[in-house]
């Protein structure tokens, strides 16, 4: 048969697409992704198996024009909440109606701070709330899929998608469980990369979902600390959509606003001797304590400073403190029992462990001083001596600036 016989031009494309058939198998079993299969124009008609990703399409076109209730478990964070917002995008592509449903209150502020930047609709749960409309739920970023309510038997399971350990069985018609990636928004970067979503980051809603998911990625992966292969590609693709400027608002640490008073009160009180910074901040009240930590936390990245430690006079009963380091040879459990040695009983004021510690003095009858400013002056002047006694400078130096 010569080269210009029909027959052979049709052995020869069945070759090829043979040729590319096996090259399309073998690219899948290497790799659990569909990004990277998204690189090669491989028809995904002709691989007999399917991605992930194309299995989780036939179970959306399944549920064409129907309710989709998605929820929240637990406390509401940027990898659940991104995700929760994707699927609702990728199920609209369907004609899907959904509503996203938080059970528990969204309590960080960073968090209540992206659902307010990125102005999503999503729902707290209240007794008013109907849910027996719903033909189909589901989860994202959790280890199982019971829910503070009862739905209806009626209503399945059609998306579970998480990347912690499983636990038990799961019932669902889409089920995605991969733990090794550092958060579900990269598996869901990947879901989003196939053309059938659609998602090109031309639209407002997709330059959201997209600033979410990276949010999410970076969340959970401790800013690409750890990450695993997916996070990076998810966030190559996300990349191209993310609107900077948001993803900025929402990934800035705010800081609240008694924490933000409490560091203004340390700063000008700060008293720096050497690479350590010492600051007495006065009183403070009961449920501002955690604002002591937070303030060291801030100030330990002044220039030039390795450890600092800053204090004050709780609910006005304890002298409540904290040390943060970033020294390699400052141990802070050993510092603070150096310093401050134990009570009566034998039980130390405080400790620490690798990078902070913290120590609580009770004033005691002093507690009952009617002159608070007298008082603090004296409890600083005793603390201040302790702490410079341990680092070895005479207290009658020029005290900071
Ligand atoms: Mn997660």
């Amino acid at each position: 048969m010569s080269s210009t016989d029909p027959r052979f031009k049709e052995k020869e494309a069945e070759l090829i697409s043979l040729k590319k058939k096996v090259r399309a198998q073998k690219e899948l079993s290497n790799s659990d992704t569909d990004l990277l299969e998204s690189d090669n124009a491989v028809d995904p008609q002709k691989i007999e198996k399917k991605t992930r990703t194309e299995e989780l399409i036939g179970i959306l076109e399944k549920a064409q024009g129907k309710r989709l209730l998605i929820c929240i478990k637990g406390y509401p964070d940027p990898d659940n909440i991104a995700t929760s917002l994707a699927l609702a995008y990728m199920a609209a592509q369907f004609d899907i109606q959904s509503t996203i449903l938080h059970f528990e209150q969204i309590s960080h502020h960073e968090n209540r701070a992206l659902v307010k930047k990125l102005d999503l609709d999503i729902e707290e749960y209240n007794d008013q709330f109907d849910y027996s409309s719903y033909d189909y739920f589901a989860v994202n970023d959790s280890q199982n899929t019971e829910l503070p309510i009862k739905l209806p038997e009626t209503c399945e399971l059609l998306v579970f998608v998480d990347h912690h350990r499983k636990l038990g069985t799961i019932k669902s018609h889409f089920l995605d469980i991969r733990e090794n990636v550092g958060s579900t928004s990269a598996i869901y970067g990947e879901y989003l990369a196939n053309p059938r979503f659609g998602f090109t980051g031309d639209t407002l809603e997709q330059a959201k979902i997209a600033t979410a998911l990276m949010h999410g990625v970076r969340t959970d992966t401790d800013n690409f600390v750890n990450a695993t292969p997916l996070d990076y590609k998810a966030s190559e693709l996300l990349s191209r959509y993310v609107d900077k400027d948001l993803l900025a608002l929402i990934s800035r640490q705010s800081i609240p606003a008694k924490t933000m008073d409490l560091t203004q009160i340390a700063l000008q009180r700060k008293d720096i001797r050497g690479t350590f910074m010492f600051s007495g901040v006065g009183y403070v009240r009961d449920e501002d304590r955690d604002g002591i930590g937070q303030c060291a936390d801030y100030l330990l990245n002044r220039e030039g400073i390795d450890t600092v430690v800053v204090y004050g006079v709780v609910g006005g009963e304890f002298v409540d403190g904290s040390l943060r380091t970033k020294s390699h040879t400052l141990d802070p459990d050993k510092w603070i029992k150096d310093v401050f040695g134990q009570d009566q009983h034998g039980v130390y004021y405080g400790g620490g462990r690798k990078d902070k510690g913290g120590f609580q003095i009770p004033l005691g009858v002093f507690g009952k001083c009617s002159d608070k400013e007298l008082l603090w002056i004296l409890i600083k002047k005793t603390i201040d001596e302790l702490f410079y006694n341990k680092i070895g400078i005479d207290d009658s130096e020029s005290s900071g600036d």
